[in-house]
């Protein structure tokens, strides 16, 4: 892991004790569930970059064209001299595009749960960007997060969420969510967002049960996670990735399941699974125009302007309190 030299790191990042509170919560739960918030360990972060990659994945590159395209319209929407806070480290093209095409801006913070992404992406964009003051925070952002403050004062902050992450959270957490980016921004302040749009069932599932099979490596490894930092001693082989669509909730729901009736300890507890049992592992909610606009609505927030694909499959939203 490299160090950036210039950057001042905050670093709250959870500890054993507080991912093994969370998977016992989960594990006694019924469903039983897990954070997918854990997936992003150092392996995780690299086999998500590797989901990126794949073919049925269209998410990061449709919203990657997207911003590189009407970054000149977002940039005017946006005005000069922000503090963009990123929530999520931003390791992809997007930051650098929104970084170099905004006007002027004075700092960056990402705040970020895994220090190695976060660490490394500061790293890289420390060298393309030397004017702009890096201030990342590691933390699990959907706590509150007090902002370090740059040397030189902004006009007003932008809170970035590219990557259609808001769809990885409920309803309930996702205006919690962006009631604490409003909160964060202020009055002035503004947020762009990226989600995935609803559309074709067929071409969603595909994105999440990709050929190659790394979507799968990806929910397995969640559990070789726990097991290395917390001691639990979940048998991945008897566990498969699942990821199916839900027309009526308008979201992927993927969940390991269980190949025969099993008990795995964590922390002292020991948990029994039926064969064939669920255990719900992360969802991804894909929004209608209306969805969403309720939804920043129920947070204080207004859509101020909205670019989409092509195809109308992704979308960027610039929300304003
Ligand atoms: C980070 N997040 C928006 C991804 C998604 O599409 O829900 C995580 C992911 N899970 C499986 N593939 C990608």
């Amino acid at each position: 892991m490299r160090a950036a030299p210039n950057a001042e790191l905050v670093d709250l990042q959870p500890g054993p004790e507080r991912i093994a509170a969370d998977a016992v919560a989960g594990l006694a739960a019924t469903p039983k569930r897990l954070p997918s918030k854990y997936f992003y360990d150092a392996r995780g972060s690299m086999l998500f970059e590797r989901i990126t990659r794949q073919p049925e994945y269209y998410l990061t590159g449709t919203e990657s064209a997207l911003l590189e395209r009407r970054m000149p319209e977002i940039a005017a929407a946006i005005g000069p001299r922000v503090h963009v806070v990123e929530y999520g480290s931003g390791s992809g093209r997007k930051t650098e595009t929104l970084l170099a095409g905004l006007d002027d801006p004075v700092a960056y913070t990402p705040i970020e749960i895994s220090r190695a992404a976060l660490l490394d992406s500061v790293a890289r964009l420390e060298g393309r960007f030397p004017p702009i003051e890096m201030l990342p925070v590691c933390a699990d952002f959907t706590h509150a997060v007090s902002l370090p403050t740059p040397e030189r004062t902004p006009r007003r902050r932008l809170a970035f969420f590219p990557g259609s992450t808001l769809g990885n959270f409920v309803e309930a957490e996702a205006v919690a969510l962006l009631r604490a980016m409003h909160d964060t921004v202020g009055a002035e302040g503004l947020a762009l967002i990226g989600i995935d749009l609803d559309k074709d069932p067929a071409t969603i599932e595909a994105a999440y049960n990709d050929a190659a099979g790394v979507t799968a490596e990806f929910t397995l490894n969640l559990l070789a996670r726990l097991n290395r930092e917390i001691g639990s001693d979940f048998d991945l082989a008897q566990f498969r990735h699942r990821a199916r669509y839900s027309r009526e909730r308008g979201r992927i729901e993927t969940a390991l399941v269980s190949q025969r009736a099993q008990r795995v300890r964590i922390d002292g507890r020991e948990f029994a699974f039926a064969a064939g049992e669920e255990m719900q592992v992360e969802y991804s909610h894909k929004y209608t125009d209306a969805q969403f606009a309720a939804m920043a609505a129920r947070a204080g927030m207004a859509v101020a302007a909205a670019w989409n694909d092509e195809s109308d499959w992704y979308g960027l939203r610039l929300l304003r309190p």
